[in-house]
């Protein structure tokens, strides 16, 4: 599928530790449902054969809905399922080695969390950046929020699509937007939610009516 980054939407990503018990298939299937354009596969507590029968089963869904694919961290799977593309962090294997083994036909993306990263970032050939944790998040407690600060230095300098992430939910989006988000990277707020579809709504009203 060809890579065309939804300019001004949410950017879905899974974790079955907070998905309220529904699998991960059902939670993609929600997400489909909602008409999201680009879910990623984030799981950190599963074995590779799991993860990699999940991902056939996602590559399969995704296709037929026109939904760009992306593989958390792990490159081999990415492959091997025949994802759109693969994110990767600071310290997983780096973007030239990662371009290397996927090829110029995948999507690699890269989170970043200062201006300097994303400049190393763009310059290695990312076709994407994530800019963040704006906020402090559960989801990914690893890394300390930079604030909207860098979500504003990344608005007016990034040259490459870039996924604004770390605590925007139903009332941080709309600051997010303000401070020059686009296309937002969501996790919990969704995947808690009972009514996947109907949060996914909430947020996109949201966003439209504070970047007016
Ligand atoms: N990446 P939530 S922050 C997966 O800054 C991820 O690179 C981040 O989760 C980064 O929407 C993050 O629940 C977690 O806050 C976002």
């Amino acid at each position: 599928m060809a890579f065309s980054f939804p300019e001004t939407d949410i950017y879905c990503l899974t974790d079955s530790r907070q998905s309220l018990g529904r699998s991960t298939l059902e939670v993609v299937r929600n997400m489909l449902l909602a008409g999201i354009k680009i879910i990623q596969y984030r799981e950190k507590d599963k074995d590779g054969a799991a993860m990699l029968e999940e991902c056939r089963a996602i590559r399969d869904m995704t296709r037929a809905a026109g939904c760009c694919f992306i593989v958390n961290d792990h490159v081999d799977i990415a492959l091997l399922c025949e994802a759109d593309g693969v994110h990767v962090g600071q310290d997983d294997l780096p973007l030239a080695s990662v371009r290397k083994l996927v090829g110029k036909d995948r999507v690699v993306g890269v989170s970043t969390h200062r201006w300097a990263e994303a400049e190393a970032a763009v310059a290695g050939g990312a076709d994407y950046i994530g800019v963040g944790p704006i906020l402090a998040t559960a989801t990914k407690k690893t890394t300390p929020p930079v604030g909207f600060s860098y979500l504003r230095e990344a608005a007016s300098k990034c040259r490459i699509p870039f996924v604004t992430i770390g605590g925007i939910n139903e009332s941080t989006v709309a600051e997010a937007v303000r401070n020059g988000a686009k296309c937002c990277g969501i996790v919990s707020d969704i995947i808690l939610a009972e009514d996947m579809p109907g949060k996914i709504a909430r947020l996109r009203a949201i966003m439209r009516e504070a970047a007016q």
